[in-house]
This record gives structure tokens, sequence and C-alpha cells, in this order.
């Protein structure tokens, strides 16, 4: 009989667009956007509180090669199979001082949860905040985000940091959500040749630099892209221009995906650029969102699967932001 390979599976990320869908064993975590009322009751479910481009309903499942179980440990919800883990923490700002501390008590709750678990490494971080660009300067509440989130961080290095999206939501005042995926083994932290590190933004964007990588390479090759925006080495470009960020934020993708695959040394992948299998766009609310799904479809044609939602962005110049994962 033949070895049987040890080759890890990952998990694989999904979009459905409706109300009701099947929550199979092998479901590590149903994100619920826009009009969605799911009628079953799951630890599983995540409430994300962001809309849909055209207020439908639609759901993000994260699926894994096997049945997935749950836990709970204070505001830590989690789901493990095999090698993954996918987890979420739910607080209220209220409850630790304001944004800036209740980031810096988010993150060391998730640290000190993380380092528990067999699945200890962080892959992909999603940041689900509440008016993210309002106040002015350094008080403007994602900046205040930044340096709690470092704080929490603690001494994790930078070569280390996990793939992220930080994006801004209306609804559910004063809460922030975390979600995260993790894995047994470590992924590879990739950077993006056309842009800086996040981690070493100049002062001019807020007193601490964003804590995330560009992407994770995982075990298993696949790549998960952080949001990725119209910045060109640390400048956010084409303010106020939909169409042109959108082309600068695909090319973006492009330089960012090569990057991936160069570091596949055993079997470089064909220029997977255009394969993408899951694209998550956040645009702002008034954006005109057919004309943008059909702009950012015509540059990743190879796309499978495509989910645009109404967010706030980071930046308040940037219109869009773009996820991707590459299988
Ligand atoms: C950028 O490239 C755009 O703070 O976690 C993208 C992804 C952005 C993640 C974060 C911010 C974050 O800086 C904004």
């Amino acid at each position: 009989m033949a070895a049987v390979e040890s080759a890890v599976i990952g998990p694989r990320v999904e979009f459905h667009r409706r109300d009701h869908w099947v929550l199979d064993d092998n479901v590590l975590a149903a994100l619920v956007y826009g009009a969605a009322s799911p009628a079953i009751d799951d630890a599983r479910i995540i409430h994300v509180g962001l809309a849909t481009a055209d207020g439908g309903p639609a759901v993000e499942l994260w699926r894994s090669s096997g049945a997935a179980t749950t836990g709970v440990s204070g505001p830590i919800r989690c789901t493990i199979q095999g090698d993954f883990l996918f987890g979420c923490l739910e607080i209220h700002e209220h409850d630790h001082g304001g944004m800036l501390a209740a980031a810096e008590a988010a993150y060391r709750m998730l640290l000190e949860f993380q380092q528990r678990q067999p699945q200890r490494h962080l892959l992909r971080v999603w940041n689900h905040l509440y008016a993210i660009n309002e106040g002015e300067g350094d008080l403007e509440r994602y900046r205040q985000f930044c340096i709690g989130r470092a704080r929490g961080l603690g001494d994790m290095k930078q070569g280390h940091l996990p793939a992220g999206t930080a994006v801004g939501r209306r609804d559910r005042a004063g809460m922030l959500q975390i979600c995260w995926l993790a894995s047994r083994q470590p992924g590879r932290p990739i950077g993006n040749p056309r842009q800086i590190h996040a981690y070493e933004y100049p002062r001019q964007y807020g007193p601490t630099p964003p804590s995330f990588s560009r992407a994770m390479l995982l075990p298993n090759d696949e790549l998960v892209g952080s949001g990725t925006a119209s910045i060109v080495g640390h400048e956010s470009l084409h303010g106020g221009d939909l169409e042109a960020q959108i082309d600068e934020t695909l090319t973006n993708l492009r330089e960012l995906c090569r990057a991936g695959d160069r570091m596949i040394a055993h079997s470089p992948r064909a220029d997977r650029g255009d394969a993408a299998v899951a694209v998550k766009v956040y645009l702002r609310s008034g954006d005109p969102a057919a004309a943008a799904a059909a702009r950012i479809l015509a540059g990743l044609p190879g796309a499978k699967s495509l989910l645009l939602l109404e967010a706030d962005i980071c930046r308040r110049e940037l219109l869009v932001e773009i996820e991707c994962t590459w299988a």
C-alpha cells in the first residue's frame, strides 16, 4: 500500500448571496452580512454588522476538511478542526475605557488565548471597528486602535505579523470585533514590492503604524492577502477617484500574488494573479457598486467568487479596499 500523504488541507472560503445556507459539520465560521437573518442558532455564526453593497443577504463560509468543534473562553468564541482554528472576540469599548484601551485589552486576550492553543500561529485577522474615521488627527479612532493593537501585541516580532483587514461599521456602537484564522504551523508573511510594510509607515499616518503583513503564505501554499488599497509606497493615490483607486489596487494585488508565488520554492505556480478564488471588496457607502464590481472582475478575470460590502476604510481619502485569497 502506498504511504498516506500528510498534506495539509487548508481552510477554504466561499461567499453565498442568500439568506439560507447549510451549516455543515466542516464549517469553521459563518460571517453574516447585510439583511441575512439565519434561522439557526449556532456558535459559528458571526454577525459582522456590515451591509452588502446591494443590501441583500450574504454569508462568508470558512470551511475545513472535517468535523469542527466549538468552544468559548470569556469574550472569545472559537472553532477548531485539525490544524486550523477560527476565533472571534467581541468586547465593548466602554467596558475598557475607550478604543485605545479596548484594542490593547483585546489583543492581549487574543494572544494569551492563542498561546494556549495547538493552532497557535496567527495567519489572518479581521478588525471590525465602530466609527473608524471619527476623531481628528491622532485622535482618530483608527489611529487610537493602532496604538492599542500594537501595545496588546507586545513583543510580537514585526516580521511575524498576520495578514489583516481593518474596516469600519456604523452600527453596534462601541463594539470591537476581531476575527482570526490560526494554524498549527506558522505561515510565511509576504511583503508587497509596491508598498512599504504597513508597520513601517512614517509618522504622518499616526503615532503607531498598523500591525499587519501584506499577505500570508499558508503551509499548503494558499495565499491569503490583507485588505489592499490604492497605496503605493506609503502614499494614498487617486483621492476621490474610485475607478483609478480600483485600478491601482488591482495592480497592487497582482504584484502581491507574484511576491507570494516567488516564495514557493518547490513548485512555482503559474502566475495565479488572475485566479483569486475569493475576492472581498469594501466600498464606502455611496460608491456605485455595480460599476465597481464590473471593473474589478475585468481586472481579475479568474476570480471565482466576489462579495461587495459597504464599509468605511481606515484612511479617509480611500474609497475601496480589496482582499483576495489565492489557492
Ligand atoms: C493599508 O494598506 C490600507 O490596520 O489592520 C489594510 C489592511 C489597511 C489592514 C489594518 C489597514 C489594516 O494601510 C489599510
